[in-house]
């Protein structure tokens, strides 16, 4: 057996509608990896869908919880950071990053603020501003579309057609900025398929891949795919693979969510396919 990794993930804690921390925890603990979890705050759900929820900012807990960790010497092979409440809390996890990390960890960012060129609720322009300082230091960034262009700054190409050449494009952009990975999700280049482009800049290597455009919105989707992709790099396996594993996963949890006929705000239904893709990667690692 090889030593236990540790994922620190850095999420709020939405309690219903399956999302962030409720996806990262069982995907990362079933691919074989410790998720230990810095919440950024607790929601009574998320807030694409659901009227009146509840909201507690957890900054002034983080600061604390983090002392506590520092004086641990707590070893963290990735720091996993999603959606965030503040740009004070973006600042706040870059400097905890900095602290704890060490030469091999590595820092995972899911620039959580946009889908379908708007951003979500409570977010604005400063607050990707904020986010590009994250994205800076981060070793693999995992934006949608719609992310990928608030970080560049440029007016979301998603509105128009546009090529697979613009979303490489794009990709290079980004992967500019530091990360040495970068993963496009929320594609749609080619009628009613839905994909995602990676790019590994050290090997110069990208690859497109996609799936039949199921209708509807399916939410936590998004995180549920980071949380896959890293879970398959922990385990070894290459970006490339790691994004094909990730998103059969995904995409199988959506078809169940179909024929479930799930509501859809309330998440998809990975628990059915989740022994599945701990068994392709298990499959991968012993190619
Ligand atoms: O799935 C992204 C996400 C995570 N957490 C919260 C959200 C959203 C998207 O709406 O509201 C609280």
């Amino acid at each position: 057996m090889s030593k236990l990794k540790r994922v620190l993930a850095i999420h709020d804690l939405s309690c219903v509608g399956k999302c962030s921390l409720t996806e990262a925890l069982p995907v990362i603990s079933s691919a074989g990896i410790e998720c230990s979890v810095l919440p950024t705050s607790i929601l009574s759900t998320h807030t694409g869908g659901f009227k009146g929820y509840t909201f507690l900012d957890l900054t002034k807990e983080m600061s604390k919880i983090v002392e506590h960790f520092k004086s641990l010497n707590l070893d963290v092979d990735c720091f996993y950071t999603g959606y965030l409440g503040s740009i004070d809390q973006i600042d706040l996890i870059i400097n905890i990053i900095k602290k704890l990390r060490k030469d091999n960890s590595l820092v995972f960012v899911d620039p959580v603020m946009a889908d379908n060129g708007k951003m979500y609720p409570a977010f604005d322009i400063n607050f990707a501003k904020a986010m590009v300082n994250l994205a800076k230091i981060s070793d693999c960034l995992v934006p949608n579309l719609t992310e990928a262009c608030f970080l560049l700054g440029i007016d979301y190409i998603g509105e128009k057609k546009y090529s697979l050449e613009d979303v490489k494009d794009i990709a290079i952009k980004l992967s500019n900025l530091g990360p040495k990975y970068v993963v496009i999700s929320g594609l749609e280049i080619y009628e009613n398929r839905l994909g995602l482009l990676s790019y590994d800049k050290e090997n110069n290597k990208f690859d497109y891949i996609d799936n039949k455009k199921e209708e509807g919105y399916f939410h936590g989707t998004g995180d549920l795919l980071a949380s896959s992709i890293l879970s398959c790099l922990l385990n070894g396996l290459t970006l490339e693979k790691a994004c094909k594993t990730s998103i059969k996963f995904v995409y199988n949890s959506v078809l169940s969510t179909i024929e479930n006929k799930t509501d859809l705000k309330y998440g998809v239904d990975f628990e059915h396919n989740i022994l599945n893709f701990v068994k392709d990667i298990l499959e991968s690692k012993n190619e």
